[in-house]
């Protein structure tokens, strides 16, 4: 099946008691045995319920991939992902993350005894200088949150492969429409559904995909014994969502690529981060792997300080001033001080959060909107 289809159709189907076309809100927190052990394969919804099992099935046919697990938000995915380790193992990653990944891994995993390397991954390559034989996990998010770097998936799994160490993609900013980095060698794809999955701002929800039955047994048993799982009505919200996640893809790529474009020429700006445009340093590699090049952008004000820049972003009338991203609706976020806060200032200036960064989440809302307010709030 392609895309569109699987967006729509996968891991549903009428609902064997009433025909009901959508799946239902199974709102039960358990399920009757006929006895001990003699049940219809549900027995109590921390562990599986049939609305977040249809989710989970989608979300794994997206990937290409047989196996699917959603989480109460993107943090619980990745925390079971981190509970495979034991305290020794160390982990690649990249430089540049979600504030609150460097946040997990910093403040709760390495106080359990775990190293992380953060590592400039735009060349894979660099990669081998931080192996050793204690390295368990390399995890790279692409594109990056909120510099946009294009880490190779491809390249970095093949190092993986090699090292024999499990290898993880965070997949949030392209979305399973963009890419799919199963196919380019990858043990597991963690999701931040909140963002482009779920796509409408009102869910908070996680996933991790993966190929590999036994992988997929061993999070399992966290993802029951730990609880991190979410109820129906989110599940439900979800797999609606996901019905559009490909037109919702196409018009945020469109827009974005227009918005990239038009502050590029902005006399205020001094950089525009969109792997989109030719000179970005991994074009190549973004058009290697992504299908479009998303509705995400970072901008750098020029000569702009903290004040000059919280009053730019303070000053839209259609983009609102919010954390998160990849919802119907454009957001602009101030990393620094906002999503990417709980990194200290040395570390994330070295890869270019800045006071002036701001970064936008391109909306689908119409383009001539989005261009207007731009330009009045760029013109304050
Ligand atoms: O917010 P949550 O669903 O728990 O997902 C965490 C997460 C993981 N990975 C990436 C790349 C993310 O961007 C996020 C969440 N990010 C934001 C809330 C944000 O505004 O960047």
């Amino acid at each position: 099946m392609k895309f569109a289809t699987k967006a729509i159709h996968a891991g549903q189907h009428p609902d064997p008691t009433t025909g009901a076309v959508m799946t239902p809100i199974y709102q039960t927190s358990t399920y009757w045995q006929q006895s001990p052990g003699e049940h219809k394969g549900y027995e109590y919804s921390r562990g599986t319920n049939p609305t977040r099992k249809a989710l989970e099935d989608c979300l794994a046919a997206l990937e290409n991939a047989r196996f699917g697990l959603a989480f109460s938000s993107g943090m619980a995915a990745t925390d079971t992902v981190l509970r495979l380790l034991q305290s020794g193992d160390e982990v690649v990653t990249g430089n540049d993350l979600y504030g609150g990944s460097y946040r997990i891994f910093t403040k709760v995993y390495e106080q359990l005894g775990i190293k992380f390397h953060f590592v400039d991954l735009s060349n894979p390559e660099a990669i081998r200088s931080h192996l050793n034989e204690n390295t368990k996990l390399i995890w790279i998010e692409t594109p990056t949150n909120p510099t946009m770097q294009i880490i190779d998936i491809e390249a970095v799994g093949a190092v993986a492969k090699e090292a024999g160490v499990l290898y993880v993609v965070d997949n949030t900013f392209a979305s399973p429409y963009l890419q799919n980095p199963i196919d380019l060698g990858a043990d597991i794809v963690m999701h931040s559904v909140t963002k482009y999955i779920a796509g409408h701002s009102d869910v908070v929800m996680g996933a991790l995909v993966t190929n590999n039955e036994e992988l997929y047994k061993r999070l399992f048993f966290y993802y029951n014994a730990c609880g991190g799982t979410p109820g129906p009505q989110d599940s439900f919200l979800a797999l609606r969502g996901i019905k559009t996640l490909h037109l919702r893809m196409k018009a945020h790529c469109e827009n974005g690529r227009q918005v990239a474009h038009f502050l590029r020429n902005h006399p205020r700006i001094e950089k525009v981060y969109w792997p989109g445009f030719e000179d970005h340093p991994n074009h190549l590699v973004a058009k290697k792997q992504m299908r479009d090049f998303g509705g995400m952008i970072s901008i750098v004000l020029k000569d702009a300080s903290l004040q000059d820049t919280f009053k730019v972003a303070s000053s839209f009338k259609v983009f609102s001033l919010a954390e998160s991203l990849g919802g119907v609706e454009s957001l602009i976020n101030h990393p620094a001080t906002m999503t990417h806060g709980s990194i200290p200032r040395e570390v994330r200036e070295k890869v270019g959060v800045v006071d002036n960064l701001i970064r936008i989440s391109v909306g689908v809302e119409d383009i001539e909107d989005l261009l207007e307010d731009l330009k009045q709030a760029l013109a304050l």
